[in-house]
């Protein structure tokens, strides 16, 4: 695939609206280029307030990109947004080199980076129903040229159109049998939630901007083996591991990273998978706190954007500043001003590691209780159980069974109501 892409080299554009971050303009989408494996010839943007409807950029900037195309050798020009169908065409007919939107790039991505079924599925059905809309563009272009002769007659019912319901009714079908097979995964991985949820293990999901370092994070919490990579999505598939903190177990998720503009087709196919951050009961938002403090502030939003379009909005959160080894000292004692609530740390040499681990357990303190129970000899496997939503228990053997002194989740204090000491 990369080979392919090697002879690939974008121009990449888009709309400035002068209030962007200082530097490099189009950062974003040259990351992207590059995690797709496509190199960025140059760079070309236009300064207004929104896309032109029909061409993106206004005209006069369109007639000078042909020359920047000419000039920086680019075969492809790469755009910042998503581009209607008609924009997209309009665009190549008039620069006369092929034309994909951020959303292609980062489908593509995604469709490189997709390993289990379930992902695989997934950035299918999103690819589906992007091209879907493309197919539509295309097929109301040949209505439109078909309107101009005689409604009905001769010629308004070219092979090309019976083509094109042909395709969209194949896609059609095709995302029909997508979305059953991943409802099927989806009751299963259900199933796996339920038996985990049995086990009321309190959950914790890794949430944030794409590359801030949240494999990297689960790996150093809990000594999982998830690929780490300096790539964009490199992560699609959430991965669960238990993690302990003072003698009890917590469920830590990490899954696929957000980005600005993301997909609302990946959205919508990755539910599932977003379910998980939807089911934790804290979740830690992970943020590369390298970034410059505009680039950070933006990333943050845009994961709040996500969490807040899956659901996840209210959900208690941990504010996580990674890559605290990239700070200068200034930075260093500069950032945390910055986000006074939030743990500096840094997940590839470990420091702030242990604050962070105090934190978590504070954050769930809040929802134990104290109590003390009775457990009869004869029900050892009541002891196990509260064990296992407890951690650590403080226990006396007495003659008439074992005395324990425990933290138990609120949640779950009825199931111990029989044992209470009066
Ligand atoms: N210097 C430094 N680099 C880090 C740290 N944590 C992660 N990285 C690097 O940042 C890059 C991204 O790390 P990942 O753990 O893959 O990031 P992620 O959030 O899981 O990214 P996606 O799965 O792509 O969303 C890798 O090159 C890591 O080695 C850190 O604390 N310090
Ligand atoms: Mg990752």
């Amino acid at each position: 695939m990369t080979n392919r892409r090697a002879a690939q080299r974008a121009l990449a554009i888009g709309i400035v609206d002068g209030g962007e971050p200082e530097g490099q303009p189009l950062a974003e989408l040259r990351e992207l280029l590059r995690t797709a494996g496509v190199a960025t010839a140059g760079v070309a943007t236009q300064q207004r307030s929104k896309p032109d409807p029909d061409r993106y950029f206004g005209r006069g900037r369109l007639e000078e990109l042909k020359d920047e195309i000419a000039a920086s050798g680019a075969n492809l020009v790469a755009c910042d947004d998503e581009l209607a169908p008609r924009q997209e065409r309009n665009l190549e007919s008039a620069l006369g080199v092929p034309v994909i939107d951020r959303t292609a790039v980062i489908l593509d991505i995604f469709a490189d980076h997709a390993h289990s079924a379930e992902g695989k599925l997934q950035v299918e059905l999103a690819q589906l129903e992007y091209n879907m809309a493309r197919m539509r563009g295309l097929w109301t272009h040949l209505e439109r040229l078909g309107a101009g002769r005689i409604d009905g007659g001769i010629g308004t019912r070219g092979p090309g159109e019976t083509q094109i319901e042909t395709d969209r009714r194949l896609a059609r079908n095709r995302i029909a049998a997508l979305r059953r097979r991943l409802e099927r995964l989806e009751r299963n991985r259900g199933v796996m939630r339920a038996r985990r949820e049995r086990s009321s293990l309190p959950r914790v999901a890794l949430a944030g901007y794409t590359n801030a370092g949240k494999s990297t994070l689960l790996n150093a919490l809990t000594g999982a083996e998830v690929t780490v990579a300096d790539r964009l999505f490199q992560t699609l598939d959430p991965t669960t591991r238990s993690l302990e903190l003072s003698g009890r177990d917590y469920l830590l998720t990490d899954t696929v990273g957000f980005i600005e503009k993301l997909p609302h087709q990946l959205v919508e196919a990755f539910k599932a998978t977003l379910e998980e951050t939807v089911l934790a009961d804290l979740i830690l938002h992970v943020v590369d706190a390298s970034e410059p403090q505009e680039r950070r502030a933006l990333d943050m939003q845009a994961v709040d954007a996500v969490l807040e379009e899956i659901g996840a909005g209210e959900k208690p959160r941990l504010l996580v500043l990674n890559k605290a080894d990239l700070l200068g000292d200034e930075e260093r004692r500069e950032v945390p001003l910055w986000h006074p609530d939030a743990v500096l740390i840094s997940a590839a040499t470990g420091a702030g590691l242990d604050e962070l681990r105090e934190r978590i357990e504070a954050a769930f303190a809040e929802t134990l209780t104290e109590v003390e129970l009775l457990i009869p000899y004869s029900e050892g496997g009541r002891l196990h159980e509260l064990h296992e939503v407890a951690g650590e228990l403080e226990r006396t053997d007495r003659a008439d069974g074992v005395l324990v002194h425990a933290r138990v989740p609120s949640a779950e204090l009825h199931r111990f109501d029989d044992l209470a000491v009066a």
